[in-house]
């Protein structure tokens, strides 16, 4: 992070923690006004945070002097940016216009972007007017998308979000954990005749994803003969020969980039089964959304660029105030899983503690990500954000209208309650002129003065979602660059992959080696060992 830049934040930081957000409406009326910006179909309001006019201008500072532009500007024509993986980081090109070309190592890659979003197309429209038959020539009636991770969590948490889209005579289930009774459980709501399968992983390595697609495989061939497989599994991959090998088609497979990270593909052909869900042209309409804020966060001045604002605002809290965590509180059911899918966008991208010079970094980096959908939160876990002890900014996402609206009103009039509620509080003196005793008062008063922002359009559509998503991934973008940390690699997932495998030999090795664990480990292991044998023995006397 810049240091003279940060230490200049610091000093207005400073002069400015012991302003309450109360007094700063109550001195400057045009607050809102000046604390709100617009973009993609979605306005915000940061206006209930702890910032002057000048700490804004000093924060931006500090964005302009970590070469922000210049950086921008590197990710979307194509540089190799993911420098420790030696990739391009080009999720962006995925919902460009056909008419724009973005070269990686000379070569153009719209076309091929284009080509595969055409392949998805017609086979979507397939799927979905039943002209893509099962193995018996019924019509697919559910899509099951097996995939972790990256290949999970776009589509899974997009096709709730984008539910009122989707065509009703189809289902999308998703299986991802290895606990096989994920897929059990899938399977028990299926029939084999009428449901495809959709392997979703950019290496086709991945242990979960292959044992469950190994699971479903034998399930299906069980049911309807190893011929079946054809017209029930397609796939999405970036290794070709890897799909093939796994007895699936190539012309049943769709590709995608190594320049795709997996966190950020759900524009990419790992969105199929969302494409199939809510149709093409609602999906199309949901790149357009994409699109709208990357130009927006590639364009924009940056005092008036949302991704920019929100980082700047996240950085203030997480190095200058010490927040260990930031809520994201959207007041509609169909975003009930976003805060988890933003666990992964920000979590494993920021989650890091060396700089891009190789150096151990002094302050905090990405933050931790929590939330659930209001009002349910509010029932449940805002007493810590508005009495407990710690500082958690939180992200305030709502509509003006419903999908289902009658109970819209009442809903958002939590919505916009709450915000108030935390950034002005109740102070002693409003308790007692309510009545309240004066033994109750310490626990009744509320200091306020907890910073929200509040993200507000008119509808969830296939657009606001996108751009909403797109926010978020160029937030995290911009935090990446101002702390100095590279967000496209994730060393820790690939930590996680390799680390079962020896010990998933040790649990299964008839001869028991001898363990070399940690005493803890041992013990736990042979433990574990000794209930399978103990279990073994049981099934083998019926
Ligand atoms: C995402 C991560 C990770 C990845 C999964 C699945 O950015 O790299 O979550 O998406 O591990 O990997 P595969 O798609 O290769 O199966």
């Amino acid at each position: 992070m810049n240091q003279n830049a940060w230490a200049s934040v610091m000093e207005e930081v400073n002069k400015t923690c012991d302003l309450h957000l109360r007094d700063l409406f109550a001195k400057d009326p045009g607050r809102a006004g000046r604390f709100t910006a617009a973009a993609a179909g979605w306005t915000l309001d940061y206006s209930k945070n702890r910032i002057t006019p000048e700490l804004m201008n000093r924060l931006l500072a500090l964005a302009r002097a970590s070469g922000l532009r210049r950086e921008i500007d590197a990710m979307f024509s194509g540089e190799a940016i993911n420098a420790t993986e030696g990739r391009a980081v080009l999720h962006t090109a995925l919902r460009n216009p056909p008419e724009k070309t973005v070269a990686v190592n000379g070569k153009d890659v719209m076309p091929d972007v284009h080509e595969v979003l055409g392949k998805m197309k017609a086979f979507s429209n397939r799927v979905r007017n039943g002209d893509w038959r099962g193995h018996t020539g019924k019509p697919i009636r559910h899509v099951v998308n097996i995939g972790i991770g990256g290949s999970d969590l776009g589509p899974a948490m997009a096709c709730q979000a984008l539910k009122p889209y989707a065509q009703g005579s189809l289902k999308c289930h998703f299986v991802s954990n290895v606990d096989k009774t994920h897929l059990a459980e899938v399977l028990k709501e299926v029939e084999a005749e009428q449901t495809l399968f959709i392997v979703v992983s950019k290496t086709f390595t991945t242990q979960e994803t292959m044992a469950n697609a190994g699971s479903a495989r034998a399930w299906l061939a069980g049911k309807l003969g190893e011929a079946a497989v054809a017209k029930h599994f397609v796939a999405v991959s970036t290794d070709k020969d890897k799909v093939e090998a796994f007895g699936i088609d190539a012309k049943n497979m769709f590709g995608f980039w190594e320049w795709v990270g997996g966190r950020y593909s759900l524009t990419s052909a790992v969105g199929l089964s969302l494409m199939i869900a809510i149709g093409p042209e609602n999906f199309t309409q949901m790149l357009e959304g994409f699109h709208a804020m990357d130009e927006h966060f590639r364009t924009a001045p940056l005092e008036q660029n949302l991704p920019v604002i929100m980082a700047l605002l996240g950085i203030l809290y997480s190095n200058g105030y010490g927040a260990e965590s930031y809520a994201v509180l959207p007041y509609d059911q169909y975003l009930a899983r976003f805060a988890a899918y933003l666990q992964q966008m920000d979590m494993e991208s920021n989650g890091k503690c060396v700089d891009r010079n190789g150096q151990r970094v002094a302050f905090a980096t990405g933050p931790i990500v929590w939330g659930e959908p209001g009002t349910n939160g509010q029932h449940a876990f805002y007493q810590l954000i508005h009495q407990g002890t710690r500082l958690i900014p939180c992200d305030f996402i709502g509509f003006c209208r419903s999908h289902n609206p009658g109970h819209h009103d009442l809903l958002m009039a939590n919505f916009f309650a709450q915000t108030e509620a935390l950034a002005h509080g109740k102070t002693a003196d409003e308790c007692r002129a309510e009545g309240v005793p004066e033994h109750l008062v310490p626990y009744k008063t509320f200091e306020g003065n907890r910073p929200t922002n509040t993200l507000l359009a008119d509808e969830l559509t296939p657009a606001t979602f996108g751009a909403l998503v797109a926010l978020y991934e160029h937030k995290v973008f911009t935090q990446g660059i101002i702390w100095d940390i590279y967000s496209f690699d994730q060393w820790g997932v690939q930590l996680g992959k390799v680390l079962a495998g020896k010990v998933l030999e040790e649990l299964t090795a008839e001869d028991e080696p001898a363990l070399a664990h940690d005493a803890s480990t041992n013990a736990l292991i042979t433990k574990y060992r000794e209930a399978r044998r103990r279990a073994a023995s049981r099934s083998a006397n019926y």
